[in-house]
Formats: structure tokens, sequence, C-alpha cells
């Protein structure tokens, strides 16, 4: 039978599958195989059970590795120039990220660097700051804008982000958050300021850049009246909305974005009870962010307990940027969920699977089943606890992206 005119037919045997597919507990199935058509899974099960046709074109034995949902990453500012190595030196001589901030320093020092960048500077650093990602099993990763603060500037690092997703074999879910930080030419200004990032975003909507909208709802970001204004552009342009919410200070953003039907909420440690009540009722997802609460060493823990007995779904990300969260590890995130913010194994786990595609509104990842993206992490261990347990090793062995196998070593270059 001459079938080469259909889509790629793959099949994984000898796999430990941890499938999530139910809404607790692993989803293990033991001396597993799956089947990928062209990006999609098509079937998977015991191996014992599979179907003798059709024939894959491509078989391939895992000798019996451990096979999840490739990681989701939902919440990085992966596109900027320039590191805050000095800023760090300074927090450890006595100065506050807040105080840096209102010195010039912190954020608008990010966007001087990356305003004077070429869009090649930008693609090659985003690019390899993202293999050391995909180096780890993680297949998505959402990218926001937030270090350009101009129109053109905050459309050049979108359409960086775009050509991540096209150029290497990694989904990008982009995120425009030209509400990040007051640029130094609207200072004292943030009311014109907000105006302006409204403006942009049905050019960035219409040029295919913008998946979603953002905003830094603090105390050094912008007000709960401001975001309400970007959020209200974003619903009349029907963008779906996320926020910074709670990370500094409790500024009841979390009920705002509820009120918006948010996607997510992030950071979270200083959210209120009517917080995690509205979030709740939205099906807003928390993405809690264990290493910049690490690296800023805030002592506010997230109310971990409040969100899970609500219900909330809990996603975790690595909010990798260069002044709160310069982590490229979405397993050391894992473990630091554990550790730091008391999840279980499985608990991080979902939070950086199923939950985490949820806070991207991502439906087709995440999960192990027939009709999901053939989105895989293989793994040199026997079960997937192991991963959030162990710290600073290197326990992913392959991926798969849409279907197709990614080559090692990712992160090499
Ligand atoms: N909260 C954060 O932790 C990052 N952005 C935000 O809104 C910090 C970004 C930076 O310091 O460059
Ligand atoms: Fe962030």
């Amino acid at each position: 039978m001459n079938n080469s005119r259909k889509p790629a037919r793959t099949l994984w045997r000898g796999a430990r599958l941890a499938t999530f597919a139910e809404a607790s507990g692993w989803g293990l199935i033991d001396n597993g195989a799956l089947v990928a058509e062209g990006d999609r899974i098509v079937w998977l099960g015991r191996e014992t059970d599979l179907p003798a046709t059709p024939l894959p074109h491509l078989e391939i034995d895992l000798g019996g590795a451990l096979v999840t949902p490739g990681l989701i990453d939902p919440h990085t500012h992966l596109v900027y120039d320039g590191d805050r190595a000095a800023e760090f030196e300074l927090r450890l001589t006595g100065a506050t990220y807040e105080q840096i901030a209102r010195a010039g320093g912190g954020i608008r020092s990010t966007v001087r660097a990356t305003r004077a960048a070429s869009d090649e500077a930008l693609f090659q650093l985003a690019a390899q700051r993202a293999r050391v990602l995909m180096a780890e099993g993680v297949t998505t990763i959402e990218i926001k804008s937030g270090y350009g603060l101009d129109q053109v500037h905050e459309a050049r690092c979108l359409a960086v982000a775009r050509r991540l997703g096209a150029e290497l074999p990694v989904s990008v879910h982009t995120t425009s958050l030209g509400a990040h930080a007051l640029p130094d030419e609207f200072a004292g200004r943030p009311d014109d300021y907000i105006g302006q990032v409204c403006s942009w975003l049905a050019t960035q909507q219409h040029s295919g850049l913008v998946d979603a909208v953002d905003v830094f709802c603090d105390t050094i970001g912008f007000t709960p009246d401001q975001t309400r204004r970007v959020f209200d552009r974003a619903r009349a342009l029907g963008l779906p909305v996320k926020l910074h919410a709670e990370q500094l200070s409790n500024q009841e953003g979390a009920r705002l974005a509820a009120e918006y039907g948010a996607l997510s909420c992030d950071h979270l440690e200083y959210l209120s009870d009517a917080g995690v009540a509205a979030m709740r009722a939205a099906g807003t997802v928390a993405v809690l962010l264990p290493g910049a609460y690490y690296f800023i060493r805030e002592t506010r823990l997230p109310p971990v307990q409040a969100l899970r007995e609500a219900g909330v779904p809990v996603a975790i990300a690595t909010d990798h940027n260069p002044g709160s969260s310069p982590a490229l590890s979405l397993t050391l995130m894992l473990n630091m969920a554990c550790t730091l913010f008391r999840l279980t194994p499985e608990e991080a786990w979902r939070g950086v699977t199923v939950n985490a595609a949820r806070a991207l509104g991502m439906a087709d990842r995440g999960r192990l089943m027939a009709g999901m993206r053939a989105d895989l992490a293989i793994w040199n261990a026997e079960h997937p606890r192991e991963i959030a347990y162990r710290f600073g090793h290197a326990p992913c062995v392959g991926s798969v992206h849409g279907g197709k196998p990614r080559t090692a070593p990712l992160a090499a270059q």
C-alpha cells in the first residue's frame, strides 16, 4: 500500500507514559506505546493493545523511558538585550528591587539596551534562551513583549517572538505587555502612556503579532484604573487578557482581571481571599513564579492552600527575565514550586502541562490523549516525581514537537 501522501505516522514504543489525562493522578501507562499522525496523537495505550495496522512510517523503541506531555512555560519575557548582573550586585549591598526601579534602573535599563539592539541580535539572544528551555523538554513557550515600550520597539519584540516560533521547533504564544513599565519619555504622564499602549493594540493584532494582552498592575507598574483601560481595549478587539497581579502589593488586580475573564493572573504573593474567589468564579488560572519569588527574596508566599481549596488551577512558569528571574530551567521551577510553595509533585507537574496550557487558552496540548498535539518530553527517569525531586540535573533525553523528533543537543550553539 502506498500511503506516502498521508501525514507521517510515527510509533513510539517501550514507553512509560504519564498522560495527565484525568482530572487527578499521573495517568501512568506501563509498557506503553503512542502513535502520531502528522502533528497529532492518534493512539496511545498499552503496547500489547496496539492495532496491527496501519503500519507506521517510523518506529522508535524508547527502551522503557518515561514520556510526558511536552512542557509548557506559560510566562516568559524572553526577548531583550543586556543583563542586570550589576543590579544583582547592588541588591547584594542593600538596594531593593523597588529602589533600583525607582532610580531609573531595573526594567527601564533593559529597555534602553533592547531598543539599541538590532532585530537579528534580539532574535539570536532569544533563540539561545529558548534552546536552553527546549533542551529540558519545553515544547510551548509564552513570550511577552515589554522591553520596547514604544510602538516600533514593542512590535519588533513581538515579531522576534513570532520568528522564534517559525524557525525553531517550538510553539510560541505571544503576549503584548506594553504596560510593563513607564518609559522615560512619559515620566510623570502614565495616563498618556496608557493611551499610547491602547492605540498600538489594533495594529499589533492586524499584523498577527499578539495572542493575548498583559499589564503589570502594581505600585511600580500601573494602577487598576490604567489596567482597566488596556483591558477595555483588548476586550473591544476580542483579545484575551492576563495580569501581573499582586506581586509586590495587593491592588485587587486579580478581581479586576477576573471581571474580564482573564486567562491567568500571575505572581499572586499578595492575593486576597476575594481575589481567590473571583479567580475561581471566572475560571482564571493562577500562574505561580517561584524563580521571581526566590530571586527577589520575597518573603510572602502565594496563598497556595486557599487556591487549592477553591479549585483554582495552578500553573508554574520560569518568568524568565533579566531583572527578577534570570532562570532558564522549568524543571528547576518544578522543584522550587514544591520546596518553596509546598505544591505536591503532581500539582507542580500539572502546572507545567495541563494547567499551563489552560493559562494560554491552548486546549490542544498539555495532556497525552488521542486528538491532542504530539508534543512529548522523554526522560531518563521512572516516575515524573523524580524530576520534581532532583535539581541541577539534566534528565531530559529527547523531545517531540508536533510529531517530529527534535534533534539533540538543542542547547548547543
Ligand atoms: N514583574 C516581574 O517580576 C518582571 N516584570 C514584572 O512585571 C520584572 C522584569 C524586570 O525586572 O525586568
Ligand atoms: Fe513576568
